[in-house]
């Protein structure tokens, strides 16, 4: 879709924020945009897809990229979240390389080392954004003293970084400056969003992604990895005077692997399943500005994460070394 009869002096740019898992990527682009857009927990890899959010600073459009982060494992899905973050890193015109600065200097280089390899073909400008300074329990002005020369080896280890940024993305500090820093880089352009757009992913995705974000923050262990949610019934409704206020039916499945998890996303009486649906009702109705009906039910959906199908639901397309399906025609 191209938006016409745009203002001359508009910009626009994609940032792709990489980085290793857990880090702060995702928190730092819900601070940048001022919503809670994108899931966070204190677990890696709670990101599993690519998607692009978009907030405007004055004329500028500034498209973020969200992306799973990059690891090592062979398993189909893993396979695809690589492939998610690469193509995010390859159409976007700047990456973050976001790194978490809360023990100092010499491990925000030694993250930046572990990413050699995978960053070793970036082409396009990218910039080292350091977080979590605020646990850092140092004042922002003593921030440069605790990196000293940084950016220089930064860049022996990754040459086509051309700049550092330093912020807490919970305490906001830094965070405006490096909007204004951005809006100040991006080049002309027309807007490929409409005003007032957040995201290229529809209600039904975060939808989604706010049960999955209750089953990674409420359940323990490995458990919130083996679990899916995908959605069965999604009915916007018109609120009719007097009699409701509901704006939609949701209903939605929490895929685990074995009988056993099912259990447990049930809880004893049914608590557990009860909580993770209040407190991803609450996101979902302030997205979606008011109320709505949830109804969550547990499926043992076995080794779902190898299952292509349910991959492809899940909005993880075919990575380029993924695993052939037994079936595959072609
Ligand atoms: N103290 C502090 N914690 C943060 C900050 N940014 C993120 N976190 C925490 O780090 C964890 C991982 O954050 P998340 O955004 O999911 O990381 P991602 O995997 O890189 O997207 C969560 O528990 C966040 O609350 C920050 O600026 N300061
Ligand atoms: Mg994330």
């Amino acid at each position: 879709m191209l938006l016409k009869d745009q203002h001359p002096l508009n910009k626009s740019i994609s940032i792709a924020l990489v980085g290793p898992p857990n880090v702060g990527k995702s928190t730092l682009i819900n601070t940048l945009l001022g919503m809670d857009l994108s899931i966070v927990s204190p677990r890696p890899q709670t990101t599993r897809n690519q998607f692009q959010c978009v907030t405007l600073v004055d004329r500028t459009e500034i498209i973020f990229l969200d992306t799973p982060g990059l690891h090592k494992s062979m398993q189909e899905m893993n396979l695809r979240m690589n492939h998610e973050t690469y193509m995010a890193q390859d159409g976007a015109d700047l990456n973050w390389i976001v790194l978490d600065g809360t023990k100092g200097k010499e491990s925000v280089l030694h993250q930046l080392a572990s990413l050699r390899d995978v960053y070793k073909n970036l082409s396009q400008e990218s910039w080292i954004v350091v977080t979590k300074l605020d646990q850092l329990k140092t004042n922002a002005k003593k921030v440069e003293a605790e990196f000293p020369n940084l950016m220089l080896e930064a860049q022996k280890i990754c040459p086509v970084v051309k700049r550092a940024y330093f912020v807490s993305a919970l305490e906001e500090a830094g965070t405006n400056e490096l909007l204004s820093v951005v809006s100040e880089f991006a080049p002309s352009g027309n807007h490929l969003y409409p005003d007032g757009s957040v995201s290229n992913k529809n209600v039904r995705f975060f939808v989604a992604e706010y049960i999955r974000e209750q089953v990674f923050t409420l359940l323990q262990e490995e458990l919130p990895y083996e679990i899916a949610v995908t959605i069965e019934e999604f009915v916007d409704l018109e609120p009719s005077e007097g009699t409701s206020d509901i704006v939609a039916r949701i209903s939605a499945v929490i895929h685990v692997n074995r009988m056993g998890q099912r259990a447990i996303v049930i809880g004893q009486g049914g608590l557990m399943i009860r909580e993770i649906g209040m407190k991803a009702r609450q996101k979902i109705e302030t997205l979606m500005g008011g109320k709505v009906m949830l109804k969550l039910h547990a499926k043992v959906s076995p080794k779902w994460f190898k299952n292509h199908m349910m991959l492809e639901e899940l909005g993880l397309s075919r990575a380029p070394n993924s695993i052939r399906a037994w079936r595959e025609d072609t």
